[in-house]
């Protein structure tokens, strides 16, 4: 049990509007298609309608993006550029506690997630590209590389304002202009950082926003005249991507599933890693490309970790996403929710015991309680499917090379963690793992100053850090 506290950063400091248009050349506009609605994941009360771009809102964004790539945006100077991003960077901060309150009402995310992780990284990445713009001498792409022109980025509901920043601040730094489309269900965060961009009096037509769903986003894909595709989301849409883009002169970035393994050794100190373990898998609902999903632990400390981890797991605390004290909120859709239900449902049915703490739900909006999955095998659909959920595989491992087969037993190769007080240990387990990212007695950390990005299934080409520049310049 635990008091109710709501955050200082309320509902009331957002002014959520009845409908929403498409952000074009500047301007709200209410386009041509129909509309759709986003919804609070957390009391399934609709937030507001948005309006549904079609072939010809698509056509008119790219038009506007590409007269202000070669009216403007490309030809300005790089120290001038740095000027808007530093200002939007300032503006995002000063407007930080609005954009926090905002993300969470529309995906269900925890507020002091979205507060202390999610919009202070997303200012850091304006802030960081900004750097960049006047520098991109230095950017890997030869003394005098040059924009790809306008970028058509398609980003997901997981982390919308983040995914939004990984994929605009490069872009724009690097001279590009872009139409972006946000995630069908979290369209909120999007839409008002396009109202940003108007306070930093950027020019018209660098930045356009498209709402939508999977026909929008086909539409920015296949339209002729857009030279590069980022797209985050799932690795079946990823490939189709890839398929439709295919023949084209585009260039294509791809960052899709993961199924990562966190692998705890014997010598790790055990309550930092059930610390871990837990941020891994329950921070933002699992909803995680690079979420620890699978647990790999040495069976001599087995009983020892799970127990140690489900006394913590007893601790979280599952609902409104507004409260301060919230560690898991709502799921963002019921289309997930139905998905993470049917895998531990298949994950029962395969035989692998499931836990979850006793916790109390609320009787509206998508929830599902932290859970774990002990003796799963490699064989098993939830040790080898995304879940992208709260949900945790636990599988065991005797020796080193175990550990590195079964981690990277998988087609996706996102991310992977490794526990153990050994250096040696740490730096020949990362050689050996077959995973863009892996990270060292910590878990699911990001800077805008490291690359992150996918092995096999999960991907190609880098977001953040110098190698985020490559993939917008040539
Ligand atoms: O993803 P989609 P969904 C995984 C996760 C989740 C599953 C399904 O396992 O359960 O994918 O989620 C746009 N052409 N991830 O269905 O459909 C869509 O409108 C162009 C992992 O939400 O891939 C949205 O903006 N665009 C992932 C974006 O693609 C299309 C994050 C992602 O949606 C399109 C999200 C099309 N044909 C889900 N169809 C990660 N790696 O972080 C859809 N879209």
């Amino acid at each position: 049990p635990f008091e109710y506290a709501p955050a200082p950063e309320s509902r009331s400091i957002v002014d959520i509007k009845p409908s929403y248009g498409l952000f074009v050349n500047g301007e709200f506009t209410e386009g041509h298609g129909t509309s759709f609605k986003t919804i609070s994941p957390a009391t399934e009360e609709v937030l507001a309608e948005i309006a549904e771009a079609d072939e010809a809102d698509v056509d008119a964004a790219v038009k506007a993006a590409r007269k202000a790539y070669e009216k403007v945006w490309g030809p300005m100077s790089g120290r001038e550029r740095a000027k808007y991003l530093y200002r939007i960077a300032r503006i995002i901060q000063e407007r930080s506690r609005e954009l926090a309150v905002l993300e969470s009402i529309d995906n269900g995310k925890p507020i002091k997630e979205s507060r202390d992780v999610d919009v202070p990284t997303v200012a850091a990445h304006f802030f960081y590209y900004a750097g960049w713009a006047d520098k991109l001498a230095y950017a890997g792409r030869g003394t005098d590389p040059r924009p790809l022109g306008v970028a058509g980025q398609i980003i997901p509901w997981n982390f919308p304002l983040l995914m939004l920043a990984w994929k605009i601040a490069p872009a724009l730094a690097c001279g590009n202009t872009v139409v972006l489309k946000p995630a069908e269900t979290t369209p909120l965060t999007a839409l008002l950082f396009a109202e940003i961009c108007q306070q930093a009096d950027l020019p018209p037509g660098v930045v356009n926003i498209v709402t939508g769903a999977g026909a929008t986003g086909q539409a920015l894909v296949s339209h002729p005249d857009v030279d590069k595709v980022a797209f985050t989301g799932s690795t079946d849409v990823g490939k189709a991507i890839a398929r439709a883009v295919a023949g084209t002169e585009k260039r294509v970035t791809l960052e899709l599933g993961g199924k990562a393994a966190n692998v705890v050794f014997d010598d790790a100190p055990l309550d930092q890693a059930v610390e871990g373990i837990v941020n891994g898998i329950f921070f933002n609902q699992g909803h995680v490309c690079c979420a620890g999903s699978r647990l790999l632990v040495q069976e001599s400390v087995a009983d020892e970790l799970l127990a140690k981890l489900k006394r913590r797991m007893s601790t979280l605390r599952v609902g409104d996403p507004l409260d301060k004290n919230t560690d898991i909120g709502a799921i963002n859709s019921a289309e997930q929710l139905a998905k993470i239900r049917e895998l531990s449902e298949i994950g029962e049915a395969e035989g692998a015991g499931r836990w979850s703490p006793a916790c109390d739900l609320p009787e509206t909006g998508f929830w599902f309680p932290p859970t774990l999955f002990t003796g799963v095998s490699q064989a098993h659909r939830i040790a080898r499917e995304e879940i992208f959920g709260p949900v945790l595989s636990v599988l065991t491992f005797r020796t080193p090379s175990e550990a590195v087969e079964k981690a990277n037993n998988t087609p996706y190769g996102l991310s992977a963690g490794v526990w153990t007080e050994k250096g040696s240990r740490i730096l020949s387990m990362a050689n050996q793992l077959r995973a863009g990212v892996v990270w060292a007695n910590t878990f699911n950390k990001f800077d805008p100053t490291s690359p992150f990005g996918g092995f096999k299934e999960s991907g190609y080409g880098r977001e953040g850090g110098r190698h985020g520049l490559e993939a917008y310049l040539k």
